[in-house]
């Protein structure tokens, strides 16, 4: 094996699959080298230039009041075996944590020591547009030498974060966290309070990141299925099947495996700035509570986070206080915070382990009764392959819009993976559908009263119970779904997350979507899946947070009825990696118009296999979870692939507000300026 692969790679050639192999054992390397400081890629690296006078950066301090002086600048870091320039604030990667107190007006002085501009941005926190640090939108940015006051009104309390919204210095180490302590007391009691701050770092230069993304879609993925993969899934389900659901992805030129644009192909995940080896750590005595802040500050990476011998109770969600929930694992998209509390019994180290989606990588660090006492690192979870519910495949209509797909493929006579058991458990008065063909399969359901009368709730329900969520068993009841269509009520239960909403009687406004270069995927029949916890915890024996579980903790008391609805569409051509909205991308796009005082119902669809964090400056994004009067209040959405999701927007604020997907290489075309007035 030739490690030297791993920092060559950007030579023109596309490797065949055998060197991508090779890759894979290269990275998996040089990420356990990193443990004991020293990665096979440091023997090629030369010292970046001017490194020399710059200074290290240093551990993350608390700086709480009103006055806050941030200043911008570079520093040496090492996070891989190789030294290298981050950008950080006040000489530290995170940040300084800021403590803030409800009903203060705080200033902050940002000053940039850069030769490029900057800004901050204050991700969650309700404020003036002015200060909302999005250049070219709401400020001029901040040019090197210059400082810029920032000074609001802090209206809200919880958990949040801070970061550049110039370039790609986020990805570089520019965020930091914010902790907003309340004016009411603290319904909770806890001993320890800890931010864990999550984010991925890269040696490369983002920029390379992006042309190598460009040039090569699936570049950092060297998880694609290999020849010997395809053999033992012949063996599992089947020649025809796995030919058949290889040959179809390869025609929709996606990869089942294809999970994260970016992966620990070149991140190294860290916790609180610490990396595995440096590895952060919590002290606590047993028997106490400690309250943990999750933020996920990465630049393109959900995180999978459990600590095995733990519940975790949440408490809140972007920063918004919940009806507790208790789990044993809970995904953090992109932007999203949540906090919860855990309460470790035991003389021990309990891991804090934060597996990167695509299991690539992990960040970790130990809630410990000794803080010379590590706890072991957990096994990745098995790796996830994405199911034809994640790219909303209607099979049925797939000849239609997917030119070279073969009838075969949704005959359900070649669906021998299918499960009978839970196939049953779902139609207890339909016969055998795994001999039936599709004809009759449409015909059934026209004919068939009670599977019209089948409530969505039935069909999540039976997502979440699937041992395997494998194209077969999925395409059967995205069929069912699609022929209750033709049915009033299951149609009307369709365009609501669940059944407890009122149906929509408002007016709903879409734009015709661009079908073009930009887009190369559609959802035929995207659905709500709130209760879906998401590709790889699906059905893994824990108690997974979703969506579903999230009510406000206090009754939201909001206009149950919007003024309108606004449907958007989110598009990509993964092949050529743009990204849109509608088909079109932010340099294209014209503004959108929320009018002061409306209340808006916002729609999302997803037309890519990516997860896609929306986030909406200046106002709440209050999710439909089920009760319209306990809506949670989020600032960043996750819309799953293949997925619909919808949530309230009350317009109270004025001004211009940046509207876009928090994946920081997805944010160029997949961004919308919003302008109320
Ligand atoms: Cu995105």
């Amino acid at each position: 094996m030739n490690t030297q692969n791993l920092s060559i790679r950007s030579n023109d050639s596309q490797p065949n699959s055998l060197t991508r192999r090779t890759f894979i054992k290269g990275a998996v390397m040089s990420s356990t080298m990193a443990g004991v400081g020293f990665n096979p890629t440091q023997l090629l690296a030369s010292t970046p230039g001017g490194i020399q006078n710059q200074s290290h950066v240093q551990n993350t301090k608390v700086l709480s009041g009103t006055e806050f002086h941030l200043d911008i600048g570079t520093s040496i870091v090492n996070f891989t075996g190789t030294p290298q320039l981050a950008t950080t604030i006040n000489n530290m990667l995170p940040s300084p944590t800021l403590i803030w107190r409800e009903g203060d007006e705080v200033t902050l002085h940002v000053t940039n020591h850069l030769d490029e501009m900057t800004s901050i941005h204050w991700h969650g926190i309700i404020l003036p547009f002015e200060m909302d640090g999005v250049p070219g939108l709401t400020f001029d940015g901040i040019k090197p030498g210059e400082t810029f006051t920032y000074k609001f009104k802090v209206q809200q309390h919880g958990s949040y974060w801070y970061h550049s919204h110039s370039g790609f210095q986020e990805q570089n180490g520019m965020y930091g966290s914010i902790v907003i302590l309340p004016k009411q007391k603290d319904p909770y009691h806890y001993q320890h309070d800890h931010v864990i701050q999550l984010s991925d770092w890269t040696d490369e230069d983002p920029h390379d990141v992006v042309k190598n993304l460009k040039r090569m879609p699936d570049y950092y993925n060297y998880q694609q299925r290999t020849l010997g993969d395809f053999f033992s899934e012949v063996q599992e389900n089947g020649f025809m099947t796995a030919f058949n659901n290889r040959k179809m992805w390869n025609e929709m030129s996606m990869m089942d495996r294809d999970l994260s644009d970016v992966t620990g192909a070149t991140y190294t995940y860290l916790m609180n700035g610490a990396n595995p080896s440096t590895h952060w750590r919590g002290v606590f005595k047993p028997g106490e509570k400690v309250r943990l802040r999750f933020i996920n500050s990465s630049a393109m990476t959900f995180f999978d986070i459990h600590i095995p011998g733990l519940k975790m109770t949440v408490i809140a969600s972007d920063g918004n206080l919940v009806q507790p929930v208790e789990v044993d694992q809970l995904r953090i998209g992109v932007a999203e915070t949540y906090d919860v509390l855990v309460e470790p019994q035991h003389e021990q180290a309990y891991a804090v382990f934060a597996q990167a989606l695509d299991r690539s990588g992990y960040a970790i660090g130990s809630l410990t009764t000794d803080a010379n006492l590590i706890a072991d690192t957990p096994e990745l979870d098995p790796l996830p392959i994405l199911g034809h519910s994640d790219m909303a495949m209607d099979m049925s209509k797939m000849d239609h819009s997917m030119p070279g797909m073969h009838h075969d493929m949704h005959d359900m006579k070649v669906m021998p993976s299918m499960e009978h058991s839970q196939h049953q458990e779902m139609n207890h008065d339909t016969p055998d559908m795994s001999a039936m063909d599709h004809s009759q399969h449409q015909e059934m359901n026209h004919d068939t009263p009670d599977m019209s009368a089948m409530d969505h709730s039935q069909h999540q329900e039976m997502n979440q119970n699937t041992p395997d969520m494998s194209a077969m068993d999925h395409s059967q009841h995205q069929s069912m779904n699609h022929a209750m269509e033709h049915d009033t009520p299951a149609l009307k239960q369709r365009l609501q997350p669940n059944a407890n909403l009122e149906v929509a009687d408002w007016p709903v406004e879409q734009a015709k979507i661009k079908w073009g270069p930009h887009t190369n995927m559609r959802a035929e029949d995207a659905q709500y899946r709130l209760s879906d916890p998401g590709v790889g915890l699906r059905n893994n024996g824990r108690k997974v947070l979703t969506y579903a579980d999230l009510r406000n903790l206090y009754p939201t008391n909001l206009e149950p009825k919007p003024d309108r609805e606004i449907v958007l569409n989110l598009t990509g051509n993964m092949e050529r990696y743009m990204w849109s909205i509608d088909g079109v991308p932010y340099s294209k796009a014209e503004p959108m118009h929320f009018k002061f005082g409306e209340r808006i119902r916002i729609t999302f669809i997803n037309n890519t296999m990516m997860n896609h964090p929306m986030h909406l400056h200046g106002m709440w994004s209050d999710l439909e979870t089920g009760d319209l009067n306990y809506l949670p209040r989020k600032h960043t959405i996750v819309v799953q692939p293949g997925a619909r999701i919808s949530y309230r927007v009350t317009v109270d604020a004025k001004g211009v507000w940046a509207y876009h997907c928090h994946m920081l290489y997805h944010m160029a075309g997949m961004f919308r300026k919003v302008i109320v007035a």
